[in-house]
């Protein structure tokens, strides 16, 4: 028992959180470039200039004012702009991860490094040209890429004008995006996934309370999936075309969700937030067409989708190879009033008293991952990887330059035990890549001091540190986890 010899362990980490070199080499801006840092409690926001050239700014979610345009303001600090310049300290931090016996490294590609409007109809040769350079590194260590074609970051000119992904037309743009990256790199990469966390355009209606939302949220949100569902199948139906070894998977946020009380009003309204936050996107994405409940879900808000025959036919010719999510925490959900709620990620619900929290309200629960693992494979029998899971925490490093980061040893060990328990019970688990194994900037919060990684980088807040890599604690434990296939956990 235990897990199978050709298990892949590794890391994963996204274009706009680690790179930096933003506008370098051509890359255009994503919505990342215009969102200032914030912390544990005080919000990221998206700057503008209005018509008459004032500066302004908009959380997340909100509309920017009427003629107002997208804008890098000067007095503020943008940490994506930098990110820890992996864009020039690529090869260092493979060296790294192959220390630490990285057979996997998870990295999505930046849309806008190729298409830095996500329009032209030729690939910016230089943005092609630094992945290649990246993924001939990766195989010279034996690591495989697994890529991620889309990880939040749409151009920002395809936002401005076109509305972003509740526009039809970007099935089409994103197509030429995706054959591009499958036929330059073929041969090179034969992991994929489509889109990160497909399900937060869902999860996030209705977590923040300073947003009033109305029926037409839910339809642009759902309609929004809907042209992601559809440019999702035909990038897998394009990557079987172009290389059948191609292993193209879905990748979902997975938060795993327990009623709060037996009442079983609790156990109904658990479900439905399975099926909302959950299954509809895996049930599209793994089975090729919408689920029955799909129409009551529409129905809630008044929703009408354009949904066309060829919509649907696309949907059930490119069902995914695999089924990837991230899993950092449970969450509990009810119908009852309770005042004792904690925020996390994509997720709100009441506090679980059986559960410890971390400093951004994350829940410790290791168990829901095996939970979580158990329930998806047995709905799709289909080969599932951990593509994310991690715990970002303040770190301390002592005058000596070392870090005794044991809270992340312990949560990395025990995460992995229910892991291994579920294959024990006959889960097909290919793969774990840990979130975040360097220190990059925060998608929640903008922050680097919220760090996740085995390596530390000299690189703050305040956009002061000179990007110095070094070995924490946990890197030495991760290499023995990995040594040993998940069996030295002590
Ligand atoms: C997921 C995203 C990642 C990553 C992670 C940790 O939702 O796919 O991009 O950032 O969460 O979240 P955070 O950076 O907010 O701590």
């Amino acid at each position: 028992m235990g897990l199978p010899k050709n298990f892949f362990w590794g890391g994963a980490t996204a274009a706009n959180q680690c790179e930096g070199a933003w506008n370098v080499d051509g890359r255009g801006p994503a919505l990342t470039d215009v969102t200032t840092g914030g912390t544990a409690t005080s919000p990221r926001y998206i700057t503008y200039v209005d018509e008459n050239g004032n500066p302004g700014k908009i959380r997340s979610g909100e509309k920017l004012p009427k003629g107002a345009r997208y804008a890098v303001l000067e007095d503020c600090l943008y940490p994506n702009h930098d990110g820890i310049d992996f864009y020039h300290h690529y090869k260092e931090d493979i060296a790294l991860f192959a220390e630490m016996g990285f057979t996997m490294f998870r990295m999505s590609i930046s849309w806008s490094r190729l298409y830095p409007t996500g329009t032209e109809l030729e690939p910016n040769k230089a943005g092609v040209e630094f992945y290649r350079s990246v993924f001939e590194e990766l195989r010279k260590h034996n690591i495989e890429p697994l890529v991620t074609i889309w990880h939040f970051d749409t151009p920002l000119y395809l936002v401005e004008h076109y509305g972003d992904w509740k526009n039809r037309e970007l099935i089409d743009l994103f197509e030429r995006y995706a054959r591009t990256v499958f036929t330059e790199y073929k041969g090179l990469v034969k992991y994929w996934l489509t889109f990160n966390e497909i399900n937060n355009t869902i999860n996030f209606l209705g977590k923040e309370d300073y947003i009033t939302l109305t029926d037409q949220d839910y339809q642009d949100a759902y309609q929004h999936l809907h042209n992601q569902f559809v440019a999702s199948a035909r990038a897998v139906k394009i990557g079987h075309a172009i290389d059948p070894e191609n292993m193209i998977g879905c990748m979902i946020c997975g938060i795993t969700y327990y009623p709060l009380t037996p009442d079983p009003a609790d156990i109904l309204e658990n479900r439905h937030t399975w099926e909302k936050g959950i299954f509809y996107c895996g049930d599209v994405q793994c089975k090729g067409k919408y689920p029955t409940y799909a129409k009551r879900l529409w129905a809630e808000h008044n929703v009408h989708l354009d949904i066309t025959e060829q919509d649907l036919k696309e949907l059930a010719e490119g069902t995914v190879d695999m089924y990837t999510f991230s899993y950092y925490m449970s969450t509990t959900v009810t119908t009852h009033q309770v005042k004792d709620t904690v925020s996390g990620n994509f997720s709100r619900g009441a506090r679980n008293p059986y559960l410890q929290y971390s400093d951004w309200g994350w829940a410790y629960d290791p168990c829901g991952l095996q939970y979580y693992l158990e329930m998806i494979y047995d709905r799709y029998e289909k080969p599932l990887f951990v593509v994310e899971n991690g715990l970002g925490a303040y770190d301390t490093v002592e005058d000596d330059g070392s870090i005794h980061d044991q809270y992340r040893i312990d949560y990395l060990k025990s995460h992995v035990k229910t892991m291994i328990q579920a294959v024990d019970n006959g889960v097909d688990l290919r793969g774990y890549t840990w979130w975040g194994p360097i220190d990059l900037v925060s998608a929640g919060t903008g922050e680097m001091r919220k760090r996740y990684g085995f390596i530390y980088v000299n690189k703050h807040d305040d956009g002061t540190g000179d990007n110095a890599r070094s070995r924490k604690d946990s890197f030495y434990a991760y290499q023995k986890i990995i040594a040993s296939n998940g069996e030295d956990l002590d």
